[in-house]
């Protein structure tokens, strides 16, 4: 939008919220000042947004509370509006809610992720405070979808409450919670195109009078159309009015190139003409078609998908989170070029559908039936209503374009070992039938949207035929991660798209886990290195641009997430996110960018991990470039190293860099980047430049240590005049498995450090010049069963071995410790350090003598002390 058009369209809308003033009706939130209470003995004042899982989903491996909690507020009701009409709306409430007026029951929600509405008048007192109280329960429920999910079910009150109070004539406050009126389109083409809007008036009392008046303004304020209806409303009862407009004539389409905007009024009077009701949407021509060879088309274009899945959770807010703060995501995520965003694996808050109708960006729009359904009748009817929420909630956003009903329905039956077939059978039916109704509903509520659903590798999706139900179906693939490698990806695209060639597909999920502490010249399925995450992203993109019949991509996730079982490398994230917990982008995030936002130059040198940088012997370590343009000159402390050709958004340089401060310059015609990198390089033989060296024991990967300020190297069989183990196997993640690492260890934020390590090894050499050395040594007892994580089920588990460890650890013949029973004495898997200074004519020779069992290390830092 041009910034002169932007201007006139906001001060169209000013004035629109303006003659709101004038309105009888109105809404207000009332998010502040809440009593919050686990037991209703102890209250605390709270504001909402508000959850008590923000701590709890992250301290320790004892879970989080679901369970009740309960809130109150009292509100001033005046008798001066006494003939008005009250409600409350709830935005969401986790999961299920009762609402309770003055003490009397009002209603009841299930459903934590969809608004509802209650009439309240009847309840309150006028002239008087009302009490409101909410009983919240995110206690498991086999009646609420979700059952059971990779992410955490915070509870609370967790999106505004709003007051609302409206005359006798209103449009609808009753219809699953929805603005109380449809924006359809017809006939929308280059050439011209067409609105109709179906109304919902609500009247509360006998036979009236009113007026109906409905504006259509183009993005610079001029009304473009408008409609005049009277009306008789019948007594007590909603009616439902259609309106629609003549064609408008050369409309300004919508797309995410061009978020053209015009906007739709709706005025309700009085037959005196006093302003009863308004409401406004946003109102974008466009139109979307799937095609199995061809893929997505909008406005009659072909349009390749390219975007992430969103989860709502913050860093340190849980999912209560300020929408200030929400609305950065979307900024954030059309920055980096993409189109569409996937609101995973429920809807979020409404203000950012609306951004994305304004910024331009395709949404995939969802409701929360994940992993498994259960056949009570409840649960098929909360379903069905929670689906009518949702699209009608969510319909007039006109970047809405799919609407989804659930995601890897079938991950814990494929996953069960305790049901008979019979059973299985028996849940696939149910499964089935769910999604017939859905998709059903869906397409009845929904006619000009394309339908969606996601499901795992799994061949149940394909035999059970419920890919076949949605207009576009979406695999959420993890090759190179779950599964085999990333070349794969293709390979299967390609065979399911020959077995199913009228079927259009999406890849509606992939990623690996990425923390941005861990780098690695050699990344490995499962290192969470960022370099690993970049090599899956750039093949992926590859992979699924080459093939035009796929629609799109959706990378999981845009940001890191909350999942409280999970034990990634931060426990209980989900660490596949583009950027970080706290939005901080990793580099992966501007590698889309580069090549995704064509708009003007861009170059980023992809140095997350390098704060600090130690580097061992005369190592080369691969720098990675990203940038839109298609050569760059790259030049290292001021040398040039010559110009390269962008392939595929990367340029990849192996640098040498030299002790201290290293300076990357990166030009491109009249637009340069630079960084500059702090590097300790250390060298065998003569040790020089080490002040303190640290080594990540049985890892392939660097492991940078804020705390510590340090970057652990990582590990190798000795070699003489230098460092390494003399026997020993490397555990944990470096055999291409997940062997159960140790998660979530008490007392350190250096997971990475501890999860890898060296099982068996009694001798570990240093070869030091002569001096005096602060050692610390690094240990975890790994024999713990791993927390059941499914998406981990691919990599085998093996039932521990309890067998117990005692040994004695010596350096250069000194005893340090005596008996070390890491299980005995820190049952509760603590990383375990053992720190002694030592005098030595040349060499530290660390000796770990096992009495019992396979002696085990992490990690080992030296210090030179002067
Ligand atoms: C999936 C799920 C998603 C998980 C993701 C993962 O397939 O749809 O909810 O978070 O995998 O990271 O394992």
């Amino acid at each position: 939008m041009l910034h002169t058009e932007y201007k006139m369209f906001s001060l169209a809308f000013i004035m629109c919220v303006a003659s709101l003033f004038l309105c009888n009706s109105q809404s207000k939130t009332i998010n502040s000042g809440w009593q919050y209470s686990e037991n209703k003995t102890q209250w605390q004042t709270v504001n909402i947004p508000h959850t008590w899982n923000d701590k709890d989903a992250f301290d320790d491996d004892s879970g989080y509370r679901r369970g009740l909690g309960y809130y109150k507020k009292q509100i001033y009701v005046s008798s001066q509006d006494k003939d008005q009409i009250f409600y409350l709306k709830f935005n969401a409430v986790n999961q299920e809610a009762t609402v309770f007026i003055n003490g009397k029951k009002a209603t009841n929600h299930k459903g934590g992720y969809t608004a509802f509405n209650v009439e309240i008048t009847s309840l309150l007192n006028f002239d008087a405070y009302n009490l409101i109280e909410v009983e919240v329960d995110n206690s498991h429920n086999d009646n609420i979808p979700p059952l059971d999910a990779d992410f955490t079910f915070y509870g609370g009150i967790y999106r505004d409450v709003e007051l609302i109070k409206v005359t006798k004539q209103h449009f609808s406050l009753k219809d699953f919670a929805s603005d109380g009126f449809y924006v359809n389109y017809y006939n929308v083409s280059n050439d011209k195109a067409g609105v109709k809007v179906d109304i919902l008036i609500d009247n509360f009392e006998t036979k009236t009078d009113a007026h109906l008046y409905l504006e259509i303004f183009d993005a610079e304020g001029n009304r473009v159309r408008e409609e005049h209806q009277g009306l008789t409303l019948k007594s007590n009862k909603t009616e439902t009015v259609k309106v629609k407009f003549p064609e408008i004539k050369n409309p300004k389409l919508w797309s995410p190139a061009n978020p053209y905007l015009y906007k739709l009024q709706l005025t309700l009077s009085d037959k005196n003409g006093t302003i009863l009701d308004q409401k406004q949407s946003n109102l974008g021509f466009r139109w979307v078609t799937v095609d199995p060879e061809k893929g997505f088309f909008l406005n009659g274009k072909p349009i390749k998908l390219i975007g992430v899945n969103r989860h709502q959770d913050y860093k340190d807010y849980g999912n209560a989170v300020p929408i200030e703060l929400q609305k950065q995501d979307i900024h954030l995520i059309k920055n980096m070029g993409a189109n569409v965003i996937r609101f995973a694996h429920y809807p979020h808050s409404r203000e950012l559908y609306k951004l994305c109708d304004e910024l331009g960006i395709l949404v995939w729009t969802e409701i929360p039936i994940v992993n498994k359904v259960t056949d009570s009748e409840t649960f098929f009817e909360v379903s069905n209503a929670m689906q009518n929420e949702h699209i009608k909630q969510y319909y007039n956003y006109p970047s809405v374009v799919m609407f989804g009903y659930m995601n890897e329905i079938f991950l814990r039956l494929a996953f069960d070992k305790k049901s008979s077939d019979k059973e299985k059978e028996a849940l696939k039916t149910t499964t089935l039938k769910l999604a017939n109704q859905l998709e059903d509903l869906t397409r009845k509520l929904a006619p000009d949207h394309i339908t969606v659903m996601a499901g795992h590798l799994n061949e149940v999706y394909n035999n059970t035929g419920i890919a076949d139900l949605p207009m576009l179906f979406g695999w959420n693939l993890y090759f190179g991660w779950y599964d085999a490698q990333i070349e794969d990806l293709g390979k299967f695209l390609d065979e399911q798209h020959q077995r199913y060639p009228k079927r259009s597909l999406l890849l509606s999920e992939y990623g690996p886990g990425a923390d941005v502490r861990i780098f690695t010249k050699t990344p490995k399925k499962f290192d969470f290195s960022t370099n690993y995450q970049a090599k899956l992203h750039q093949s992926y993109y590859k992979q699924i641009t080459e093939r035009p019949f796929l629609t799109g991509m959706t990378a999981w996730n845009f940001a890191d997430f909350g999942s409280e079982f999970r034990g990634d490398a931060i426990p209980h994230v989900n660490q596949k996110g583009l950027v970080q917990y706290d939005r901080t982008p990793k580099d992966i995030y501007y590698w889309y960018k580069s090549v995704l936002d064509k708009e003007a130059p861009f170059i980023h040198i992809a140095t997350d991990y390098l704060e600090g940088m130690t580097l061992i012997e005369e190592e080369l370590f691969p720098i990675q470039i990203y940038s839109n343009q298609n050569d760059v000159n790259v030049s290292l402390n001021g040398k040039s190293l010559g110009d390269f050709k962008v392939e595929n958004g990367v340029v990849s340089i192996d640098m040498s860099f030299k002790n201290g401060n290293n300076s990357i310059r990166v030009s491109t015609e009249n637009f340069s980047e630079e960084k500059t990198i702090k590097v300790d390089r250390i060298e065998a033989f003569d040790f020089k430049n080490f002040k303190r060296f640290g080594i990540n024991l049985g890892a392939h990967f660097n492991f940078y240590d804020k705390a510590q300020n340090i970057t652990f190297v990582p590990d190798q069989a000795y070699k003489k005049g230098w460092f390494g183990y003399k026997d020993g196997l490397a555990f944990g993640i470096t055999k291409d498995k997940n062997q159960g690492l140790p998660h979530n260890i008490k007392n350190t934020d250096a997971e990475p450090l501890f999860q890898t390590l060296l099982e068996g090894c009694t001798e570990y050499q240093l070869d030091v010049p002569e001096g005096n050395y602060k050692v610390k040594l690094y240990f975890v007892e790994p024999q713990i069963k791993p927390t059941e994580n499914i998406y981990n089920l691919s990599e085998e588990t093996s039932e521990s071995n309890k067998t117990q460890r005692i040994f004695d650890v010596y350096i250069n013949d000194i005893l340090i410790q005596k008996q070390l029973n890491l299980a005995q004495a820190y049952p509760e898997k603590y990383g375990v350090t053992l720190q002694a200074n030592i005098q030595t004519k040349k060499g530290l020779t660390l000796k770990l003598n096992a009495i019992e069992g396979l002696p085990v290390i992490s990690g080992i830092l030296i210090e030179k002390l002067d």
